[in-house]
């Protein structure tokens, strides 16, 4: 009856939306659940921002780093160690031989604790020297949160609307809207002008 097809010409109009949004693969490696919430932010932004994305850990993509599609990488450390669900990851990436990731296009955010001196940071700094040893290229630079000061999230929710989507929006010459960026920015415009 109506109801049915109110609802199949819903689908159908997302399905059209969805077929012009470019896909993007989001990878997080996590024990205590930030990096995991982080690419879950990421992955809620991706559509207004003209992307479908895929979530998943980061061992999942042992082996199978897409070509066709920019990767975004989230990760931490432990005692200098990858997350549980990065380990295979970090061990693969440290194995790959030169120019094996030609094509491969990333961007990584690292989440760390200063109080960890000497290790801070030890493996997102580890996994983009091996992915770029590896022929990969770098969207755009590493960047590193500090998560013993400030807030993370507001933290990642600047990273995402002044480098990440400026910067992929760029790599597929879609038009830059302030508003569809982050949605804040309209106010700011306005006081400017
Ligand atoms: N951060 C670093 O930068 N280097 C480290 O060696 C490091 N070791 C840690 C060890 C433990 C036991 C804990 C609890 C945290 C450590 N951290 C270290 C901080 C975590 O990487 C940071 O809290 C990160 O946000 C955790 O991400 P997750 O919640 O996604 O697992």
């Amino acid at each position: 009856h109506g109801g049915g097809e109110v609802i199949s010409e819903k689908v159908t109009t997302e399905k059209a939306a969805e077929s012009t949004l470019h896909p993007l693969t989001i990878l997080y490696g996590s024990n205590m659940g930030t990096c995991e919430t982080l690419a879950s932010y990421c992955a809620n932004a991706a559509v207004r921002n003209g992307f479908k994305p895929s979530i998943m850990t980061l061992d999942s993509a042992v082996g199978k780093l897409p070509v066709d599609q920019p990767v975004v990488i989230i990760t931490a450390s432990y005692e200098g160690q990858p997350a549980d669900n990065a380990a295979n990851f970090v061990s693969w990436v440290q194995s790959l031989r030169e120019e094996s990731l030609s094509g491969v296009k990333f961007v990584l955010y690292g989440c760390g604790n200063r109080d960890w001196v000497s290790t801070f940071h030890r493996i997102p700094k580890l996994v983009d020297g091996a992915l770029g040893n590896a022929g990969a290229q770098r969207l755009t630079q590493l960047s590193l949160a500090d998560v013993s000061s400030g807030s993370i999230s507001s933290k990642f929710a600047e990273w995402q609307d002044c480098k990440l989507w400026p910067c992929l929006r760029e790599s597929f010459g879609l038009q830059s809207t302030k508003e569809s960026i982050g949605g804040n920015y309209l106010g700011l415009e306005l006081i400017a002008t």
